[in-house]
């Protein structure tokens, strides 16, 4: 079959040149990072929806771009849609990117009835399993969308409306069986529009149960067929909805405990929900690590002026490292990898810039490694953490910490103590010489 792109194959090049565009500069599959080569550190993964539909529409204006398959078929039509397949294993042929995601609807059109939907779907499916097998690619992860059409205007689990929630049952469930038929190494449940518009309509708990009883079906229905794939979940605050009830990973990690679904599921956290909510990347990759529930990344980022979510192709090397040492302490992901659900900017129109972003996301997050696994060889950050808790590696300290104290035994340790001799035991944080070392190691 004759070449899709004429763009060429991409190849690790260094830093031999500057000028971005040549091939890789940082990423460099076999080399091997902190005991690992980084093609297996870093599982990168092609996102359908944005790669292959996506035409850089913003809320204002229509789409900017053409995609070279435009022109195998009607907007909307099973030849446009098969064809896609072909050009999808073409671009992770020439990235280089292992894996890729897609949403049900991303794939096909649908139909007059779930069934007709289903039938459209399988034969996009079926080529999509012939390409796999032919090239080796992998499905990181699969999802199906609740929030596109009319029908979940009130969301799909926690929709109040019961023939919807029947329906988003039923999605669920060819779903399932796609990650099932295709190996998905996970499945995502990203809840869009399960949350409210407005608080005085919305029975808040019951929907909240609702949600939870559908994840347990869902969880059922995949040991029923034998689908092993890790469960994830992907935090977001607001929009399309004005509040999400995935809103944060500590909110996340509170309603999975709450429900006791916390060994069903893992978090599925992208950078530029992490502003939305009022935090950085790396804080709540923290939070999920430390809560056992990193399970994978969506690689996107915001902008720190812009007030939604833009998914632009990651290209911050602070962010990056910082994210990276937060993975790195997480063993990598298992499960998981570095899903690219970003797009390129709405005046980088043409074919070449989706090559250009895709290159940039790889090679930031391959640099980001590289640093995080020095930082972590030098132990920059466990030193800051050592001096700065030492008080509880002795004495009163370490009794509290070994459950040797009462309240009583601290308040009596306490209770003669002037400010001056508390004070004179406070350290310094040394934000600014430990920014200067992070600066140092980019
Ligand atoms: C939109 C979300 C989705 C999920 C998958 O903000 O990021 O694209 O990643 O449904």
């Amino acid at each position: 079959m004759a070449e899709l792109f004429s763009f060429p194959k991409v190849e690790f090049v260094g830093n031999k040149s500057l000028q971005a565009g040549d091939g890789f500069h940082y990423y460099n599959a076999d080399e091997v990072v902190a005991g690992k080569k980084m093609s297996e550190w870093l599982k990168f993964s092609v996102a359908y929806w944005h790669t292959m539909d996506q035409r850089l529409v913003d809320p204002f204006g229509e789409g900017t771009a053409t995609r070279p398959w435009d022109k195998e078929g009607e907007e909307g039509s099973m030849a446009l849609a098969l064809a896609k397949v072909d050009y999808m294993f073409e671009f992770l042929e020439k990235t280089g990117v292992e894996y890729f995601a897609f949403h049900d609807r991303d794939l096909a059109p649908e139909g007059n009835t779930l069934a007709e939907t289903n039938a459209n779907l399988d034969k996009v499916i079926d080529k999509i399993e012939q390409k796999m097998q032919e090239t080796g690619k992998k499905l990181l992860w699969n999802t199906a969308s609740l929030f596109t059409n009319k029908r979940f205007l009130a969301g799909g689990a926690t929709s109040p409306f019961a023939e919807v929630f029947a329906y988003a049952a039923g999605q669920i469930k060819h779903s399932l069986d796609i990650a099932k038929r295709l190996g998905s190494e996970s499945y995502v449940f990203w809840g869009g529009r399960e949350g409210y518009d407005f608080l005085l309509n919305t029975d808040t708990k019951r929907e909240l149960d609702h949600i939870a009883a559908f994840f347990k079906l869902a969880k059922d229905y995949a040991n029923e067929i034998g689908y092993t794939g890790q469960f994830l979940i992907e935090p977001k605050p607001k929009e399309p909805t004005q509040h999400q009830y995935d809103f944060d990973a500590q909110t996340t990690i509170a309603f999975l405990k709450t429900y006791g679904l916390e060994d069903t599921f893992k978090l599925n956290l992208e950078g530029n929900h992490t502003y939305l909510a009022g935090h950085t990347y790396e804080h709540e990759v923290r939070f999920a690590r430390e809560a056992g529930l990193l399970g994978s990344l969506d690689a996107n980022m915001g902008d720190k002026l812009i007030g939604w979510d833009i998914d632009e192709f990651p290209n911050d090397i602070y962010e990056a490292t910082l994210v990276m040492y937060e993975f790195l302490k997480n063993g990598g992901l298992p499960t998981g990898g570095l899903n690219f659900d970003s797009k390129p900017r709405r005046q980088s129109f043409e074919m070449d810039d989706l090559f250009y972003a895709h290159i940039a996301g790889m090679d930031i997050y391959a640099a980001g490694l590289k640093v995080a696994a020095k930082l972590i060889e030098d132990q920059v950050i466990e030193n800051v953490l050592k001096e700065r808790y030492a008080s509880f590696d002795e004495g009163i300290g370490a009794d509290f910490e070994a459950g040797k104290l009462t309240l009583k035994d601290l308040a009596e340790y306490a209770e003669n103590k002037t400010d001056a001799d508390i004070n004179a035991t406070s350290k310094s944080g040394r934000q600014e010489q430990i920014k200067q070392t992070l600066n140092n190691y980019i």
